[in-house]
């Protein structure tokens, strides 16, 4: 009986299956030795790289912290079409299946190549994703009653001394697909498990010889679901373009401090745990933050004076044409005015957040903080490496996509309450919500109801120039028309000066404009 040609279904199935557990396999590989080494995650943070900023620009918006997971979802959905269409092609010549599978792990191999400090041996998880895939793949479609594959696992089962053939059945081929599906599930699950990296929140962190004055509490004790002054770290938003977080080990690390200095140096953890360490609260922004967004944060940082590293490094004069380019152990890398790490804003080299090691999430072992530049400028976790250099010699990853060199931070008001399309009773309203102004501090914050005058509104506690600062209003709305109400909300900062209301959306350098509220009365 001549074998029949295997059904369409069968080998699609065939193919994703043999790619899912093929990428599996590799992935657990990777997560036993080195997670960087992953094709799956090299593939992915090849596909970040290459997204055009406007469409990761979107995805940071709509996604928020989740993009991560979007994106390797969408990478997924793609690899699951591509494997379908090679067990297809399989079905029809097996040769150009496995051509196509081929082809498919030798991009994965190119990604993983292109990722910082790669050499070849990283490319052993990607040879047992190939191996694992191609070995599936013929099973399959041989239990499928594909006549090629049949006769390829039978000649390497008689070589191998193995006795007779599985005939194909569907009944085999089924309970091999579920076996199969069930060893990837394994270990995708168990290389996830094995790459997300443990809590940091318990280490030993040393002290500061000038600690920061504490933060006083905030409004929030008094106002319901205002943001507190403090955010905790486990609220604090993240925006980076790392896959996985990095899992550094403090004893390893090294930051190496060089480019155009009198004299390059070498600093470990415990070096810079020696040195004269000082706490700052500062308040962090994200360039993709857009009116009303949730992209900033309060914390106090613990760490040293990126001017005592630099200096320490002999560093020369400074001058506008001069940055410093930090590198993260990703290959990651941001661009610094050199003045901005030498004056006395004190931007720091920080290994403390909130009084514990800085999470993995926000850069342990260490991370660059610098007060009033957005995130992307200055704030550089799990950094290895600074660089004095010229804007000339060196392009930042973001600024080879376009985004500024010149970020400070535009000052903002943000109304956290009501929340947007509140239906609330008449009565007296409460309005407030949080504002920044860093390097200049925030003095005032006016509110505008349904487009009527500017009133101040009562400030919580004054930190620093750098340092946000909550607001609140009480509307006495009991005579207020039922139905739609509308508040707009700005800061005063410095000498009086008052916040743009021009419209900007976050590229290249920030948003601006007043964020109005909409919400209803009943
Ligand atoms: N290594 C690395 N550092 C990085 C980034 C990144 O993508 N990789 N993103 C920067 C940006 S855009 C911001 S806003 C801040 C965010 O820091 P956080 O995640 O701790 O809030 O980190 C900065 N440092
Ligand atoms: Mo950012």
């Amino acid at each position: 009986m001549a074998a029949p040609l295997v059904s369409r279904p069968a080998a699609a199935l065939s193919g994703v299956i043999a790619a899912g557990v093929g990428m599996a396999v590799g992935h657990l590989a990777a997560a036993l030795t080195d997670p960087a080494r992953s094709p799956v995650l090299a593939v992915g943070a090849e596909v970040i790289d290459r997204t055009p900023t406007p469409l990761k620009d979107w995805a940071i918006r709509t996604f928020g912290t989740a993009d991560k997971a979007v994106l390797l979802g969408s990478v997924t959905v793609m690899t699951v079409v591509l494997a379908a269409a090679v067990g297809l092609l399989a079905r029809r010549r097996l040769r150009w299946g496995l051509a196509g599978l081929m082809l498919l792990v030798a991009l994965a191999a190119a990604a993983v190549l292109r990722r910082p400090g790669a050499g070849v041996s990283w490319l052993l998880p990607t040879a047992l994703t190939l191996i694992v895939g191609v070995v599936a793949l013929l099973g399959l479609l041989a239990l499928a009653g594909h006549p090629t594959a049949g006769a390829v696992v039978s000649r390497v089962r008689r070589r191998g001394g193995g006795a007779g053939t599985a005939a194909p059945s569907r009944r085999a081929f089924v309970a091999a697909a579920g076996a199969a599906s069930v060893v990837g599930a394994g270990g995708a699950l168990a290389g996830v498990r094995l790459s997300s990296a443990e809590d940091t929140s318990g280490l030993a962190l040393p002290r500061a010889r000038q600690p920061a004055p504490g933060i006083p509490a905030g409004l929030e004790a008094q106002v319901r679901d205002l943001t507190p002054l403090r955010t905790p770290n486990a609220k604090f938003y993240r925006v980076d373009t790392a896959l996985t977080v990095p899992s550094l080990d403090r004893d390893r690390w090294r930051l190496r401090i060089d480019g155009d200095v009198a004299h390059p140096i070498t600093l470990s953890y415990n070096e810079i745990a020696r040195m004269d360490l000082i706490e700052r609260n500062i308040t962090m922004t994200c360039v993709s933050n857009e009116v009303g967004g949730s992209y900033a944060g309060g914390a106090t940082w613990l760490g040293v004076r990126t001017r005592d590293l630099l200096r320490l490094a002999g560093v020369r004069a400074a001058g506008a044409e001069r940055q410093v380019l930090s590198t993260s152990s990703d290959g990651f890398t941001i661009s610094t005015p050199l003045e901005a790490m030498l004056d006395d804003r004190d931007a720091l080299l920080a290994i403390g957040m909130n009084g514990k090691a800085l999470p993995r999430e926000h850069g342990y072992p260490a991370r660059l903080v610098t007060p009033g530049l957005y995130g992307m400028l200055g704030s550089t976790k799990w950094v290895t490496r600074l660089t004095v250099t010229t804007y000339a010699a060196k392009r930042a990853y973001w600024t080879q996509r376009g985004w500024t060199t010149n970020g400070p931070v535009k000052p903002s008001a943000r109304i956290d309450l009501p929340r947007g399309l509140a239906q609330l009773d008449r009565g007296i309203v409460t309005i407030g919500g949080i504002a920044w102004a860093q390097r200049h501090g925030v003095v005032g914050v006016q509110v505008s109801i349904d487009d009527g005058p500017w009133v101040a509104a009562t400030l919580g506690p004054s930190v620093n120039v750098d340092f946000w600062r909550q607001w609140i209003h009480r509307w006495d709305a009991r005579k207020a028309a039922p139905g739609q109400h509308s508040v707009r909300a700005r800061v005063v900062y410095g000498e009086g000066q008052v916040q743009s209301s021009a419209r900007a959306g976050v590229f290249p350098s920030g948003s601006s404009g007043i964020q109005e509220q909409i919400f209803f009365l009943r």
